[in-house]
């Protein structure tokens, strides 16, 4: 059985990058005849400093959308990292394969680092280790990610190569999946580079419980070209971002779209977009507001996928604990 697996951090704030980019494609997976694992990685959202209140919430907000938008515990595995100790035991041991120099050269951990010189935290520069644990641990096939964790999915493949060649075949070497559409989406304010929910503005994104008036504002404010027409050509990313998330909210084609606002400019354009957004986003926002007010029906979720990973986890850990000779 092919195993897919993929996680998310619960960092509060979701915009339609994280959803289009991660979410969606792990809930279309459901439909095919796989096993699918999708979990919080709360142990990776401490790399950088949490309030803890906060971070509750966040967890059980991050399971709400889940579900909101159509991951189906039967279905697919639902649960917190931090749960399986099994994560950080294997992250340790992989600790001792990587070398600091491929760990220096992660994107991420050099975006992420800039500026806090030798006050970096050790956490978020062992991050993509934990990352390459948790998905080692599952035997995972194919790991469907946004375009900026596939440096860190190489990585995993690297350590699994290394792993199985000092003591055999332990680990299957996973694959990244990355979707060709929607796999970056773009700051609305920056289209030169991704939408992120630690962009400097708000009017980087658009988050999934923006209300109807911010979603226009925030597409009014993006930034755009000084064209008139609305075609989709690679010079004006802008205006490529914006049409590349109405197809994606309304299931149109790029060129269905174009047709649509041949004799029209970008006004109209943007307004048609936060219309097609806001009608997209509204009943997933009912849906998440509905399952956050059932905490305990959203804590017993994440038990029964807890107890089904950790039946995976430990079998798993005793053959990787056997393999390097510390099963006595
Ligand atoms: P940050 O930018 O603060 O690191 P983020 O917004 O990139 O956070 P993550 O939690 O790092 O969000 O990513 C969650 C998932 O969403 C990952 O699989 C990532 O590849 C995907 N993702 C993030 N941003 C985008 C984007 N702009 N377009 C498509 N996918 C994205
Ligand atoms: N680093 C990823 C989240 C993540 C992940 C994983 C994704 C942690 N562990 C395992 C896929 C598989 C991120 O920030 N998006």
């Amino acid at each position: 059985m092919i195993r897919i697996l993929t996680a998310l951090q619960p960092s509060g704030i979701l915009h339609i990058g994280n959803l289009f980019g991660a979410i969606e494609p792990m809930v279309r997976l459901q439909a095919e005849k796989s096993e699918n694992l999708l979990f919080i990685v709360d142990y990776h959202a401490i790399t950088v400093p949490q309030d803890p209140a906060q971070l509750r919430r966040n967890i059980l907000f991050a399971t709400a959308t889940y579900l909101a938008v159509g991951i189906d515990p039967e279905k697919t595995i639902l649960f917190q990292q931090s749960r399986i100790s099994e994560h950080t035991e294997l992250a340790w041991i992989l600790n001792c394969l990587v070398h600091m120099g491929e760990l220096e050269r992660m994107t991420q951990y050099k975006d992420k680092a800039r500026g806090k010189g030798e006050s970096v935290s050790v956490g978020l520069f062992d991050y993509p280790v934990l990352m390459a644990a948790d998905i080692l641990l599952y035997d995972t096939n194919i790991v469907p990610v946004g375009e900026d964790q596939k440096q860190h999915v190489e990585l995993a493949r690297d350590l699994a190569e290394r792993f199985n060649s000092r003591f055999g075949e332990t680990f299957v070497i996973p694959q990244p999946q990355i979707r060709k559409e929607g796999a970056r989406i773009m700051g609305l304010d920056d289209p030169e580079k991704k939408m992120s929910k630690s962009a400097p503005s708000e009017k980087n994104y658009i988050s999934l419980m923006d209300d109807e008036a911010t979603v226009l504002k925030k597409i009014k404010s993006a930034v755009t070209d000084s064209g008139s027409t609305i075609s989709y050509e690679q010079n004006r990313p802008g205006l490529a971002n914006l049409l590349t998330i109405y197809s994606l909210v309304t299931e149109k084609s790029i060129d269905q779209i174009v047709a649509e606002y041949e004799d029209k400019g970008y006004g109209d354009f943007k307004i048609g977009l936060a219309g097609a957004v806001s009608a997209y986003l509204t009943p997933i926002q009912e849906k998440i507001n509905g399952f956050l007010k059932d905490e305990r029906s959203l804590l017993a979720i994440l038990d029964q996928g807890a107890t089904r990973a950790k039946t995976i986890a430990a079998k798993k850990m005793e053959l990787i604990r056997e393999k390097i000779g510390v099963r006595l």
